[in-house]
């Protein structure tokens, strides 16, 4: 009789571990992506991580700073651009952002980017409980999504150069064009074109100057250029 009622405890015990390695799943580290906006107000993104966090059950979780990333603790407080709770609609835990983070920064350096939030995530199983030993850490980074919203800008423009009309066809006049794009990846490519400029004097600049190739900022004399025809062109 002893022994019956020590195997039946021992199942009891092991269901209930069970349920809580369930509610707060299995990942050490979660990981979630939000594009990044620039806007100020509350944005309508949400990520549903609850499918593999926490199999649709509630917890009570909660999201400090990560003590090893100081520019995240700095700048992006948890609380101030995200929240997480649980959708009974969905049944399911969410994680929204709630204000819009500028994933460029300010120069086309890479260093002043935002691209990886780092938290520490708490779950505690137990939606009755915070007790601390039921507590499970997990990692939770956000990937700030790079979104192509910013358009190329010249570098030391407008750029002026003289050329002499003896400048053989072919020939490069000027390498100096440069531009950057705040962007990343594809979305800060750059590709230069030559097209027909507004200024006052009316000529035709694409007739006499090309640029050989569109990833190259350098100019070339396309036709033959004669100075009693033209003087200025844009
Ligand atoms: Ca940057
Ligand atoms: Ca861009
Ligand atoms: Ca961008």
């Amino acid at each position: 009789m002893f022994l019956l009622a020590s195997i039946t405890l021992l199942i009891l015990r092991s269901t209930t571990v069970l349920s809580q390695s369930n509610a707060c799943g299995t990942e050490s580290t979660i990981v979630v992506r939000f594009p990044e906006s620039l806007s100020s107000q509350a944005t309508p993104f949400s990520v549903d991580f609850i499918q593999t966090l926490l199999n649709g059950q509630p917890a009570n979780v909660v999201v400090n700073s990560e003590p090893n990333d100081r520019f995240t603790t700095q700048f992006y407080p948890f609380n101030d651009y995200f929240t997480i709770s649980y959708n009974t609609i969905v049944k399911a835990m969410q994680i929204r952002m709630i204000k819009g983070i500028d994933r460029d920064g300010t120069t086309s350096s890479t260093e002043d980017d935002v691209n990886i939030l780092q938290y520490q995530l708490v779950c505690y199983p137990d939606v009755s409980s915070v007790a601390s030993n039921s507590a499970i850490f997990k990692v939770l980074k956000i990937q700030i999504v790079d979104v192509n919203d910013n358009a190329p800008i010249f570098i030391n423009a407008p750029y002026s150069i003289s050329v002499n009309e003896l400048t053989p066809v072919g020939m490069t006049v000027f390498r100096g064009i440069s531009a950057t794009d705040l962007d990343e990846g594809p979305n800060k490519q750059i590709f230069y074109s030559l097209s027909v400029g507004t200024s006052q004097f009316n000529f035709n600049g694409t007739a006499y100057f090309n640029l050989p190739s569109e990833q190259d900022g350098i100019l070339a004399v396309l036709n033959a250029i004669d100075f009693e025809s033209m003087y200025r062109v844009t």
